[in-house]
């Protein structure tokens, strides 16, 4: 049985959908902690369980006879510098809980998020390598760098199948980010469909690593079902599809509406932005466990506009 913590979450919410799909709705249970998505809470089994509480997560996974725990809470880049401890605090204490009960064996196979934002500045921007200098600047992303280094140390020192993705900025439909630096890529077809302009918050030349969310539920999957022994990264892979700026998104979006308008008023996100690759390298995930993207620029456009036009103008 799984267990998604965060499950209310951008990321966790079309999770939880996708892994009822294939393992059955009995068989996966989500949790967060409120009830803020109601869609998850009202679609199948729902618990809340309060990730940073170790008891709180133990007593779910007796419950229920969880063999599996997909970590999908975090606090994201531009929220963690607003509350740096909270974010701190929040980041690892969920990842030594869910660590120790894999160590305990109470259960057998984790799953958890690292992302681009453990680059930094000195970095090299170009075709990132999965082995390189990593000095993040933002908590968050120092938060997914020692993350990174206590799931190899699980797994080295314990035994631990912990299996990690450095996921780039995600763009979906059904539930909005929150707190991210690459929301701008969601808030853009919103404001598209709704008053065909956007003021974007980072400048237009901004290039940065994007997938759409069915790529990254599909990398997630696929690391998750590959073999034990053809995992050979236990920090976190480097994973990639696609990278754009901001011009380059509304260029697409104006092959659909013409008169689509976009100012830039960039804020203190942008900062973060310019400390992150602008590509990555992904070639270990790709020779590893075979990974390959699906969705280009004008793909996810064309799908973003589809399905929000429904929702704001059905
Ligand atoms: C953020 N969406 O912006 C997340 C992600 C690579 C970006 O980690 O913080």
């Amino acid at each position: 049985k799984i267990l998604i913590i965060g499950a209310g979450g951008q990321i966790g919410s079309e999770l939880t959908f996708k892994l009822r799909t294939i393992y059955g709705d009995q068989n996966v249970i989500a949790s967060d902690i409120s009830y803020r998505n109601e869609t998850i809470v009202n679609s199948g089994i729902f618990e809340i369980v309060d990730a940073q509480d170790y008891a709180s997560i133990k007593i779910c996974v007796e419950k229920y006879n969880i063999d599996t725990i997909y970590l999908m809470a975090a606090m994201l880049s531009a929220t963690g510098e607003k509350y740096p401890m909270k974010a701190w605090d929040l980041n690892m204490s969920t990842l030594f809980n869910v660590l120790n009960l894999a160590r305990a064996k109470f259960i057998k196979k984790v799953f958890w998020p690292s992302s681009i934002a453990v680059f930094g500045p000195t970095t090299p921007v170009n075709y990132t390598p999965q082995y390189t200098v990593m000095e993040p600047t933002t908590v968050y992303g120092i938060t997914k760098q020692v993350g990174e280094r206590w799931c190899e140390y699980y797994f080295n020192k314990y035994d631990v199948d912990v299996r990690s993705l450095r996921y780039p900025g995600i763009i979906s439909w059904k539930t909005l980010p929150g707190g991210g630096t690459t929301d701008y890529a969601v808030e853009i077809y919103h404001e598209a469909i709704k008053n065909n302009q956007y003021e974007c918050f980072l400048k237009e030349d901004t290039e940065l690593p994007m997938m759409f969310m069915d790529d990254a539920i599909k990398a997630t999957v696929d690391i998750m079902q590959a073999p034990h022994t053809a995992i050979k990264i236990r920090s976190s892979y480097n994973l990639s599809a696609i990278s754009f700026t901001p011009k380059a998104v509304a260029n697409s979006i104006k092959k659909h509406l013409p008169e689509f308008k976009i100012s830039y008023k960039p804020d203190y996100r942008q900062e973060i932005a310019n400390s992150w690759p602008k590509n990555i390298n992904d070639s270990y995930a790709r020779q590893d466990w075979k990974w390959k993207h699906k969705f280009n620029l004008d793909e996810i456009t064309e799908e973003m506009l589809t399905q929000l036009s429904k929702t704001y103008k059905p």
